[in-house]
């Protein structure tokens, strides 16, 4: 049996993970619900081919890396441990070891309880070296949805809010369009892109009337639109149907059913909870397969998700306005901490620009972390 576990990698070997990383993120926008996943070759330090997954039900990316090359005593550096199953495709530690690889170098497990270490240990067995847990970090960011749908069992959640630079999200009448300017508002339909859902509250909606399509054509197929509408006030007028894709309304038990039967013979599925909370709104969702939810506002759904502790990252563009007006509402509703001490701590902010406007990115602290440590050893 070879090697297993987090023995070293060679520098040729780091520099072809971090290419195979580069490769993996060129299936952003098809492979969910299936990780994104890159495959480097190389032979005495050389590359002598390379992969990627490009769409979910398509050959994985150690297939696709092992076609048409002589792989007999190569190594193969991979993002992700390589499947040990039958899924929609046969499983890669087979094609791995029918190709004559010697050693594999691995960034991290596959949580899927189908692979979870099963992969490794099969390489393992059939002679190979075989070690992981390098550039996990980079891997685990890359990965962060479906690690956290896969480890968390609910979908991962991004809370997105567009604000001015004193921090209002919109004029004390409840003016807000558009505080960001046309470059940060392509950049958060962007999100859209990379999201299975977008959610805001029934105040939102009633408010803008919003579509909350998909619009850029990169992801294919269209974004589950939901909204949370305890008392089901949602008009069947909204403009929200008349737009091609599903639309999911979650409600309060006791709503009324003639609503109900409206939004239905609109298009709409509603779902009724015995309470619209983002918890059960998660655990709802995680029955559905979804892996990731985008929730676009208002304050009040926003500040609900930060309360109960259900978010992993937030997305924010920050105008330069100034607003002003303490009637003007912030971001996050709900009654907030008493202590500075007691604020709820993010992950160092990532920090870009789009136009006059600026992209503040970070995660939950902690979050990254805890995948990390979940699927390194
Ligand atoms: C790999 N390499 O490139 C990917 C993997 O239904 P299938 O056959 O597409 O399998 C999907 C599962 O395979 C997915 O949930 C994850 O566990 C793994 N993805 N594995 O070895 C790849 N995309
Ligand atoms: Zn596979």
């Amino acid at each position: 049996m070879g090697a297993a576990g987090n023995d070293a990698a060679s520098a040729a070997e780091i520099a072809a993970l971090k290419r195979a990383l580069e490769l993996a993120a060129q299936g952003r926008h098809t492979t969910a619900p299936n990780p994104m996943v890159g495959v480097v070759l190389l032979r005495d330090g050389v590359e002598i081919g390379a992969g990627w997954h490009r769409k979910v039900g398509g050959p994985h990316a150690e297939v696709e890396a092992l076609r048409d090359v002589d792989a007999r005593g190569a190594t193969l550096c991979v993002t992700l441990e390589p499947c040990a199953h039958h899924g929609r495709t046969p499983p890669c530690v087979d094609a791995i070891v029918a190709a004559g690889v010697r050693r594999v170098v691995a960034c991290h497990a596959d949580p899927d309880s189908r692979v979870s270490g099963l992969g490794f240990s099969r390489l393992g067995f059939a002679g190979l070296d075989v070690t992981w847990g390098h550039l996990v970090e980079e891997a685990v960011r890359l990965n962060w949805k479906y690690l956290t749908a896969k480890l968390l069992r609910r979908p991962a959640v991004t809370l997105k809010w567009a604000m001015s630079l004193d921090g209002k999200i919109a004029t004390r009448s409840g003016d807000s369009r558009w505080i960001s300017a046309p470059p940060a508002r392509r950049w958060s339909l962007e999100l859209r892109e990379v999201h299975d859902a977008i959610l805001v509250g029934i105040g939102t909606a009633l408010a803008d009337d919003p579509m909350l399509t998909r619009r850029l054509g990169k992801a294919e197929g269209p974004i589950l639109r939901i909204v949370l509408d305890r008392r089901l006030r949602l008009p069947p007028t909204a403009k929200l149907f008349d737009q091609p894709g599903p639309v999911l309304v979650y409600a309060a038990a006791d709503a009324d059913a003639g609503l109900a039967a409206a939004l239905r013979a609109r298009g709409a599925e509603v779902a009724l909870l015995p309470e619209v909370t983002p918890e059960a709104v998660l655990a709802d969702l995680a029955g559905r397969a979804v892996q990731s939810l985008l929730v676009e506002g208002g304050a009040e759904v926003l500040g609900a998700f930060v309360a109960a502790g259900t978010f992993d990252r937030v997305e924010v563009v920050c105008a330069p306005l100034l607003v002003r007006g303490q009637d003007a509402p912030g971001p996050l509703g709900g009654a907030g901490t008493e202590k500075l001490a007691d604020a709820l701590r993010l992950d160092t902010l990532e920090v870009r620009r789009r136009g006059p406007d600026v992209l503040l990115g970070a995660f939950r602290d902690g979050c990254l972390r805890d995948l990390s440590a979940s699927v390194a050893g």
